[in-house]
């Protein structure tokens, strides 16, 4: 009996190892990436993970609060992130991010220099571009009268039940600011006022407000307008030829998304390793043909099947077209009406 019983506590410390050493993988060939929402081909982390041996944890976020917040009130570490412009800024000055070894990233050659060192990363330090865009309008040509060129369209109560605003608070602040004719970085108290109210007064119009949902229900005729990045009307017109898009007249925002590493990283090699891979000419074009926004990349753009798209690459010269900025002081108050406008949206 003893000798059996022997036996079992052996098996049961071979197994107990064995479990071990496949629970425990070497974190060094772990790299933990955090991105939007449908905002890569899956398959492309795949490849990555074939050509260099290491395995992506990979985790999504809808908008840049939400990553901030789980940055700054957590203990979860990333070792890539995609910020949009503002939020690299507002990060850089919180001190939350760390610098890259650009000397690592190789296919930084083949990012357009224009894309390089913009104002919310002027050393270009921090941030490699991923991808850019615009804000705009998608509207169903079939469910709304006459051609639309104005942020008004989303507060016509024609279209009650049948807008979708976007669940992100710049964006939807900022698409009210600019219909009101006000900076999209207005820092005055009255102007945001007025643009709260203007959301609330829009609130009993409104389906919902959504992030990536919102693609489908455009695509299946649910709604006759939706508040949308460029990159989801391109995919969603592919699917539906009676959806455009439109950037208002009033003017917009042009909003760049890039990749970064969070201060407390656990593997910067990793990090470097997959965003260089990113930035190589036929994974970002496979990335930017599968998502539909637009690439920084003139060489990816040159193997990109829809590279040239009118919805993507529009002539900016014709548009008034500003970048988001962070907050600083007022970021409490967008908080603030953004809880409001919500609150309003699901009475
Ligand atoms: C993709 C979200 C893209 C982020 N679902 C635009 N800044």
């Amino acid at each position: 009996m003893r000798k059996l019983m022997t036996l079992v506590l052996a098996l049961l410390m071979i197994a107990g190892a064995a479990m071990g050493l496949a629970g425990c993988k070497d974190e060094s060939k772990i790299v933990r990436v955090y991105n939007w929402g449908d905002y890569i081909d899956p398959d492309v982390t795949k490849d990555f993970e074939k050509e260099t041996g290491y395995t992506v944890r990979y985790e999504m976020y809808e908008t840049n609060e939400d990553l901030y917040t789980k940055l700054a009130n957590s203990n979860a570490s990333y070792d890539v992130i995609f910020p949009s412009d503002y939020m690299i800024e507002r990060m850089v000055a919180e001190d939350m991010l760390a610098k890259i070894d650009m000397s690592h990233i190789e296919n930084l050659k083949y990012i357009d220099k224009e894309f390089l060192s913009l104002g919310y990363d002027p050393n270009n330090e921090y941030s490699v571009p991923y991808m850019w865009g615009t804000l705009g309008i998608l509207y169903n040509t079939k469910m709304v009268d006459g051609e639309i060129d104005s942020w008004s369209a989303l507060w016509d109560e024609k279209y009650a039940g049948s807008i979708i605003m976007m669940y992100s608070q710049r964006d939807a602040i900022g698409a009210a600011l600019k219909s009101l004719g006000y900076s999209l970085n207005s820092m005055d108290d009255q102007e945001l006022q007025q643009a709260k109210d203007l959301l609330i007064e829009q609130s009993p119009l409104v389906l919902g407000y959504f992030m990536d949902e919102t693609k489908d229900k455009m695509i299946a005729g649910e709604a006759a307008l939706a508040l949308v990045y460029a990159g989801d009307a391109v995919y969603c017109i592919d699917y539906n030829e009676d959806l455009t898009y439109i950037i208002p007249k009033e003017g917009s925002n042009i909003f760049y998304d890039a990749m970064c590493v969070p201060k407390n990283c656990k593997n910067m090699e990793g990090a470097e390793a997959f965003i260089n891979f990113m930035c190589r000419p036929d994974i970002a074009a496979r990335n930017a043909d599968y998502i539909g926004y637009s690439s920084p990349s003139t060489a990816a753009r040159e193997q990109m099947e829809d590279g040239n798209n009118p919805y993507a690459y529009p002539d900016l010269s014709k548009y008034k077209l500003e970048i988001f900025s962070t907050m600083g002081e007022k970021n409490k108050l967008y908080d603030v009406i953004w809880t409001e406008v919500l609150a309003k949206v699901g009475e």
